[in-house]
């Protein structure tokens, strides 16, 4: 695995940003494991006909697959939105961490520590009907007693097919992140996100005003690297190319002397 550019400079943006964009960090060996894992992934959801657990279809109709599974209505087989716990599917999505070292090549010397896995996501963006991801924090996501031992987490997202603009690459709202300040959406069930009448949205114009969106198109195989509290989404893929890509996120563990300012 190669950074490509000093650990300083990744840091800085890191700390300016909330991301960093990591070009070509995946060499095509691996990216050829990352690419049958997420077809076998993908394979499997064609006989499927609701989400379940972690494994989100995509669907007609108002609200996409958000909507469908909170009411139970069916998705579209073949056509899956994401697939968490990625890894615990699928043996090549697994492997991916040890092949490129991410937590010790990458985590520690970003974060001084290593971090500890916490999940794994494959985001299928299927072709034409792929749905929006809106404007969010990933922090929305964790409980409370996260931020006991972390401080935050790395989300390394990884292309395994180009991603554009049009088939619906990353955008991220640079300096969200500072403070670790979560911006809670409005309307959404706290205690079961997935039941909320719809997919947790931040009115970024409102509450960011100063801040300005960058889209982030990346190659297959270059990342992207994030903390829970930068503000991202993608658009909808009305292409007909898929648009897949895999995430690994590791916690961070509190460094001594930080408060933590996580929540
Ligand atoms: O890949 C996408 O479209 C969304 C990814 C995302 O929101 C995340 O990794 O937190």
């Amino acid at each position: 695995m190669r950074l490509g550019r000093p650990v300083e400079d990744i840091v800085r943006e890191l700390d300016e940003n909330g991301f960093a964009p990591l070009d070509d960090l995946v060499p095509e060996s691996v990216l050829e494991v990352m690419r049958r894992g997420c077809d076998d992934l993908i394979g499997r959801t064609r006989q499927m006909r609701h989400s379940s657990q972690g494994w989100q279809l995509e669907a007609e109709g108002d609200g996409g697959g958000w909507a469908a599974r909170a009411t139970g209505r069916e998705g579209i087989p073949g056509k899956v939105r994401v697939v968490g716990y990625a890894h615990e599917h699928s043996p090549e999505i697994a492997k991916v961490p040890g092949l490129l070292g991410l937590n010790e090549n990458l985590v520690e010397p970003l974060h001084g520590l290593r971090g500890d896995f916490y999940n794994s996501y494959l985001w299928a963006k299927p072709s034409e009907v792929g749905s929006e991801k809106p404007w969010h924090q990933d922090a929305l996501f964790l409980k409370e007693e996260f931020y006991e031992a972390y401080e935050d987490v790395f989300t390394i997202w990884i292309a395994v097919d180009d991603a554009r603009e049009d088939n619906g690459c990353l955008r991220f709202l640079p300096g969200s992140h500072r403070g670790s300040v979560l911006q809670e959406p409005r309307g959404i069930n706290r205690e079961d996100l997935f039941a909320s009448p719809h997919e947790p949205s931040l009115d970024i114009e409102t509450l960011w005003p100063e801040l300005t969106p960058v889209t982030l198109p990346r190659r297959p195989g270059s990342a992207v690297i994030f903390s829970a509290f930068t503000a991202h989404t993608s658009s909808a893929n009305v292409t007909e190319d898929q648009r897949r890509a895999v995430s690994y996120v590791y916690s961070l563990p509190r460094r001594p002397g930080t408060t933590g300012a996580g929540r």
